[in-house]
């Protein structure tokens, strides 16, 4: 059972992701918030996001949504809530889980695991695993054959932040937690971890 406040994160993380993004697999769960479905098709439809309707009453709508999402983004920053790292949004269920299971919520609201991708997003993701004191599992897994660590995609890492010594699994460890410093170790992927997402 996700919380309230995780939903309404997706729901604007999702508006403030580019539009081609819109179709992901959380969404259809959007669109049962009364009035947010007709908006989210609607900005779908419109490849650049900009309310370029004649229609003039929409797009003030549109922009007074805009507007108090930016506010509510800011609240829950300040809070330590979420983070921004450029086009990412962090942001966490606070709850631990063994990292399939933490993939598979964050894959459920429309989202992955959070994966640091130059120093800025490791920041970002630090900064939630700070406010719950806790290691997180990270969106980068061992290839079964080369042996690599890479992305959940297959693409190989461009940026890394690995703990002196790490990664030392060799094919134990095939999943990789973020300390509560921002550095990496590869670690076995059956741990409770903190579940840290980015839409
Ligand atoms: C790695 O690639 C991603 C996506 O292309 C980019 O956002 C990121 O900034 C790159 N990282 C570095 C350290 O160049
Ligand atoms: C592992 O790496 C090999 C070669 O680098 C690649 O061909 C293969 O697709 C990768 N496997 C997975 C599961 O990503
Ligand atoms: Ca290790």
């Amino acid at each position: 059972m996700r919380s309230y406040s995780f939903c309404m994160l997706t729901a604007a993380a999702a508006l403030l992701v580019p539009c081609h993004a819109l179709s992901c697999p959380g969404l259809p769960e959007l669109s049962n918030i009364p009035g947010l479905g007709g908006l989210l098709r609607l900005l779908s439809k419109n490849s650049d996001c900009l309310p370029i309707s004649p229609d003039t009453e929409f797009s003030d709508v549109l922009e007074n949504f805009r507007q108090r999402l930016s506010r509510l983004e800011g609240a829950l920053t300040l809070k330590g809530k979420i983070a921004k790292a450029g086009e990412k949004i962090i942001a966490s269920n606070g709850k631990k889980a063994d990292f399939s299971s933490a993939l598979e919520s964050c894959e459920k609201t429309g989202g992955t695991l959070a994966t640091p991708m130059n120093k800025e997003e490791n920041r970002a993701i630090l900064g939630i695993v700070e406010q719950y004191n806790s290691y997180a599992y990270l969106g980068i897994k061992e290839n079964e054959t080369s042996g690599q660590f890479e992305y959940m995609n297959g693409t190989p890492l461009n940026y890394t932040n690995w703990y002196q010594y790490e990664p030392n699994g060799k094919g134990t460890e095939k999943c990789v937690e973020m300390y509560t410093n921002g550095n990496w170790n590869d670690r076995k992927c059956n741990l409770y971890r903190l579940t840290i997402c980015e839409f």
